[in-house]
This record gives structure tokens, C-alpha cells and sequence, in this order.
């Protein structure tokens, strides 16, 4: 849930990238660290890693536009993507505003996909939320390798729920469409905030 700090007339909001074992989810942190300017970001903070798996969390501040006055802050989390790790990945995700899905397209990778979205939506369900209602997209990751199944079979698997999520095809590693992920949840839940905080205007039923 969104955080106001009247005093630093500071807004932020917790983003955070779940999903697939090994599927890129901290590939995408990295990205966006190297490409965002030191002043507009914080330091990348990855929390106990073995070789490139993450055990805990990572965790990337970011700082973006002034809106009426207050500056906007997006947290980025990664969870760990192991299956052991579900106390941690249910204690990250305490208080999202928004989630990244970050499949792996790899054709023997869907089992894991199908896995770690419904062990998300029962996590969220644990929080109160759910992937139908709150603001979230689907990353389809790892789509420069050549064994990657078809976007539609993807679709099919991962997003055939009550709500479509919007969908990008990416290649982390090279930084494809990794800002544009960001920024289509970023801009989700800005509009989701706006509405919750705008006045109702005259005559508009509430
Ligand atoms: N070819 C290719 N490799 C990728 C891509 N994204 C990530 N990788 C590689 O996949 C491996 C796992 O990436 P990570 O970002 O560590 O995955 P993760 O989802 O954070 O993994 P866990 O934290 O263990 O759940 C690394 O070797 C990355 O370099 C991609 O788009 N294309
Ligand atoms: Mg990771």
C-alpha cells in the first residue's frame, strides 16, 4: 500500500518482481540500476545470493517525477524464485502496490511457470489481494534464446484469468523492454492511486 510522508512530502509505492525460478527477475533490477542516472536511484541492495540465486530479496529505490508537491518513490523487490523460499516471498510481498510476472519462456521451463503463478495468486490471497484486481503485468522473459515456446501458448498458460495483464516480451539480459514493464506497472498504479485520492467531483456518485 502506498506510503505518505507528509513531512519529506515524499509518496512511495512497492513494486515487486515475482516468478519463475532462474527466470530474471533480478536481471531486471540490474538493468535498471545500470541504466538509471546514481541521483534519480538508490544503491541496489541484494540481500544473500549463492552464485546468481537470490536467497533473500533485492531491492532498488527509484526515484521518479514530482506530483502536487510530493515526490514519488518506487521501491523494486525481487523475490526468491526457489520454491523454499515461500516465507520469504510471502513477507516481501506485505504491502505491494504493484507485480511484475516474470515467466521464463524457455519451452521446459512451463511447469515452473505454472508453478510459481499459482503459488503468487495463493500468496497474494494470504495478503487479501489478488492478480485480478490489483495493478500487475506479465514479463515473458528470455525470448533472444531459441527453444522459447509461442507467445500465444504462454498466454494461454500464465494469462487466461478473470483479468488479461498487459504483456511484454523481453530479453532482460539485453535489457529488452525492461523499462517498458516498469513503466506500464508504474503507470498502474499511479492511475489506481489518483483514483483513490482524487476528490469525487460534484454530482458523481461514490
Ligand atoms: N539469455 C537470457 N538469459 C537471461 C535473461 N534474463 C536472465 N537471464 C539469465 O538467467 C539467469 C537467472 O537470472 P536471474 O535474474 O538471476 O533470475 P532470478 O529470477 O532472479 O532467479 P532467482 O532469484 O533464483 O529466482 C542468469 O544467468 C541470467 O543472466 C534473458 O532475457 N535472456
Ligand atoms: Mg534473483
Amino acid at each position: 500500500m502506498a506510503v505518505i510522508n507528509h513531512e519529506t512530502r515524499e509518496v512511495s509505492f512497492k513494486l515487486v518482481y515475482c516468478g519463475t525460478p532462474m527466470g530474471g527477475k533480478t536481471t531486471n533490477l540490474n538493468h535498471i540500476h545500470s541504466r538509471i542516472a546514481p541521483g534519480q536511484r538508490g544503491d541496489l541492495i541484494t540481500l544473500a545470493t549463492s552464485g546468481d540465486r537470490t536467497l533473500f530479496f533485492d531491492f532498488l529505490p527509484v526515484h521518479t517525477m514530482v506530483i502536487n508537491g510530493y515526490r514519488t518513490k518506487f521501491m523494486l523487490y525481487t523475490v526468491p524464485g526457489q520454491v523454499q523460499f515461500n516465507a520469504t516471498r510471502q513477507m516481501v510481498l506485505r504491502g505491494v502496490d504493484g507485480i511484475v510476472f516474470v515467466a521464463d519462456s524457455q519451452l521446459d521451463r512451463m511447469e515452473e511457470n505454472v508453478t510459481s503463478l499459482h503459488g503468487l495468486r495463493r500468496n497474494l490471497e494470504e495478503n487479501g489481494l489478488s492478480l485480478d484486481t490489483m495493478p500487475a503485468v506479465l514479463q515473458l522473459n528470455k525470448r533472444d534464446l531459441p527453444a522459447v515456446a509461442p507467445v500465444p501458448y504462454l498466454e494461454y498458460l500464465l494469462n487466461s484469468g478473470a483479468r488479461r495483464l498487459p504483456v511484454f516480451q523481453a530479453a532482460a539480459s539485453g535489457g529488452h523492454n525492461v523499462f517498458a514493464t516498469l513503466n506500464a506497472l508504474a503507470q498502474g498504479v499511479l492511475r489506481l492511486f489518483h483514483q483513490h485520492t482524487s476528490p469525487p467531483r460534484p454530482g458523481v456518485p461514490v
